[in-house]
C-alpha cells in the first residue's frame, strides 16, 4: 500500500479499489489466503482501525476529509443510505452504519430533517436555536449540535436598543404592518410581545425598501432586520417556540 494521496481523491479511490482486485488475481490463491487468515490477527494487533477495509486507517481518512465508513469524502458520503451524511452522523452522534440509530422506525436523516434526535427514541427533539450578537451584528442558527448558518443583521440603534436576553419565537406572519413605525415587516417573527421581532428589511407604504447597506450596522427601532433571502430562509426554518438569544458580545 502506497502513501496517502492527500489532494487526489480519484487516485485515492483507484488505489484503494485497484489494490484489492489486483491482489485477488496476482496472489494466485495461496498468498491471498494467507493474507486473509492473517488479517484478523493483524487487525487486533494494529493500533489503528480500518472500518471500511480500504487499506487506510480511520484516523488518516478523517484527517484528510474522507469517510472511514465507506468510499468518498466524509461530507458527501452516506454509507448507510439513511439521508444523513457520514459527516453529519458524527456531528449528531448517530451510527453511520445503521440507518435507524435509535430503532424507532424512522431513519436518521428523516429525524434530523424534522428536528427529532436520531439517537433518542420517544419523540425526543433537537433544539433549534437562533443567537444574535449585537457587537458583531450577526445571527447564527443551529439545530442540536449542528451550526447551520450565519447572517448579517441590523439591530436597534443606540436610542432604541434590542433587548438582551433569551426569548422565543412567539408568532409567524409572512408580512406584518407596524402601526408604530408605519412600515411593513416581511417575514415577521416576534420574540418579545408584538414589539420586538425578526424580519426582513422593512418596506414603506410608498414602496421604498430599506437598503442592504444597513446590514451589519445597528439601524432599527429595536427589531432584528435580516437581508432579502436570509429572512425567508430563517422564517421557513423557525418554529413557534424556537429559542432566540440576544447577546451583547
Ligand atoms: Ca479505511
Ligand atoms: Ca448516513
Ligand atoms: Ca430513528
Amino acid at each position: 500500500m502506497g502513501t496517502f494521496v492527500r489532494d487526489a481523491p480519484s487516485d485515492f479511490r483507484r488505489h484503494a479499489g485497484g489494490t484489492r482486485s489486483s491482489a485477488v488475481h496476482a496472489a494466485a490463491g495461496v498468498l491471498f489466503a494467507l493474507v486473509l487468515l492473517a488479517k484478523p490477527q493483524v487487525s487486533f494487533a494494529a493500533p489503528a482501525s480500518d472500518t471500511d477495509g480500504d487499506g487506510y486507517d480511520d484516523m488518516t481518512e478523517l484527517a484528510n476529509g474522507y469517510s472511514p465508513y465507506g468510499p468518498g469524502k466524509l461530507a458527501e458520503t452516506d454509507t448507510d443510505g439513511d439521508g444523513l451524511s457520514d459527516a453529519d452522523e458524527i456531528v449528531f452522534g448517530s451510527d453511520p452504519l445503521r440507518p435507524d440509530t435509535d430503532g424507532d422506525g424512522f431513519p436518521d436523516g428523516l429525524e434530523v430533517l424534522n428536528a427529532f434526535d436520531p439517537t433518542l427514541g420517544g419523540g425526543a427533539r433537537l433544539k433549534k436555536r437562533i443567537v444574535i450578537s449585537l457587537a458583531s451584528q450577526t445571527l447564527d442558527y443551529s439545530i442540536g449540535p449542528k451550526h447551520l448558518g450565519s447572517f448579517k443583521v441590523s439591530t436597534g440603534k443606540a436610542r432604541t436598543p434590542t433587548p438582551v436576553g433569551v426569548f422565543a419565537i412567539r408568532d409567524k406572519k409572512p408580512r406584518a404592518w407596524s402601526a408604530h413605525a408605519k412600515l411593513y415587516m416581511p417575514y415577521w417573527m416576534p420574540f418579545i410581545g408584538t414589539q420586538y421581532g425578526l424580519h426582513e428589511l422593512p418596506e414603506w407604504p410608498d414602496g421604498t425598501k430599506e437598503g442592504q447597506w444597513h446590514l451589519g450596522t445597528p439601524a432599527s427601532g429595536g427589531c432584528v432586520r435580516l437581508g432579502v433571502g436570509p429572512a425567508k430562509t430563517l422564517y421557513e426554518w423557525s418554529e413557534i417556540g424556537t429559542e432566540v438569544e440576544i447577546k451583547k458580545a
